[in-house]
């Protein structure tokens, strides 16, 4: 989906900007994520512009504090969904769904590849991301666990929530995934994208990953990558 817009009204972008600085030609301006540290959807944008090296400013939509900043009118004139990742172009585009905007990197900027060469393969790939994208993460989006609340449960009752669709995600996948150090072998591809993020929040509601001993693995070597570590919440201009 694209759309054209102004940013009135929103925090300025950061003035912070990942990859090669001669990639934007002179006069034009970077692509803009708007994003927030913690959500795993924008993560999973920020490793895929820091794999293909191309830079971008951040504006940070904080998604709990007064009502959430995507809520505004100013946030739903660039996302009409109100949710974060949304990435604007520095033709005025605007791409939401971070699966969208992954797959438009990959086709604009083929290398590095995040997709294998073989139709079979791409498809294994892409399975793995949407047992993460469509199957684990909408049912446990803020969005989901809020309305959870307001229907009554408890705290302790919605994380049980969060952990069990996790582990059945991981159940899934970790039979999916082929012989390291990546996710589908020697080379980064979109499933790595999409799973280190999912560990991340697996974590913060403390599923014992190394449970997943493959899922774990896959982590602890994408770790070593400069493209991940710059996209980790805690390294995010907007962490708290
Ligand atoms: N399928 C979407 C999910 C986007 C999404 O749900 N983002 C969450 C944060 S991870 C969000 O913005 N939530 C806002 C809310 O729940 O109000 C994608 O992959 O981009």
């Amino acid at each position: 989906m694209h759309a054209r817009h102004g940013a009135a009204g929103l925090d300025k972008p950061f003035a912070f900007a990942f990859g090669r600085e001669n990639i934007v030609p002179p006069g034009e301006s970077p692509v803009k994520l708007y994003t927030y540290f913690r959500s795993s959807a924008a993560y999973r944008v920020r490793i895929a512009l820091n794999l293909k090296d191309q830079p971008y400013e951040m504006v940070s939509i904080h998604l709990t504090k007064d009502g959430g900043k995507q809520n505004t009118p100013e946030y739903r004139a660039i996302n009409p969904q109100m949710r974060v990742p949304a990435l604007t172009l520095s033709s005025g585009d605007t791409i939401i769904q971070s699966l969208a905007i992954i797959e438009y990197l990959e086709e604009v900027y083929p290398e590095p590849a995040l997709l294998p060469v073989d139709a079979l393969d791409r498809a294994h790939v892409r399975a793995v991301c949407e047992i993460i994208a469509c199957d684990i993460h909408p049912i446990n989006n803020l969005i989901v666990l809020n309305a959870l609340k307001k229907l009554g449960h408890d705290q302790a009752t919605v994380d049980e929530w969060y952990r069990s669709w996790v582990i059945a995600g991981f159940e899934a996948i970790e039979p999916l995934l082929k012989p390291g150090p990546y996710a589908f072998g020697s080379r980064v591809s979109m499933a790595d994208v999409c799973l280190v993020p999912q560990v991340f929040n697996a974590r913060r509601f403390k599923v014992q990953v190394e449970a997943f001993p493959k899922i774990a693995a896959v982590e602890a070597a994408c770790a070593k990558l400069p493209a991940f570590d710059k996209a980790r919440p805690e390294n995010q201009p907007d962490a708290e």
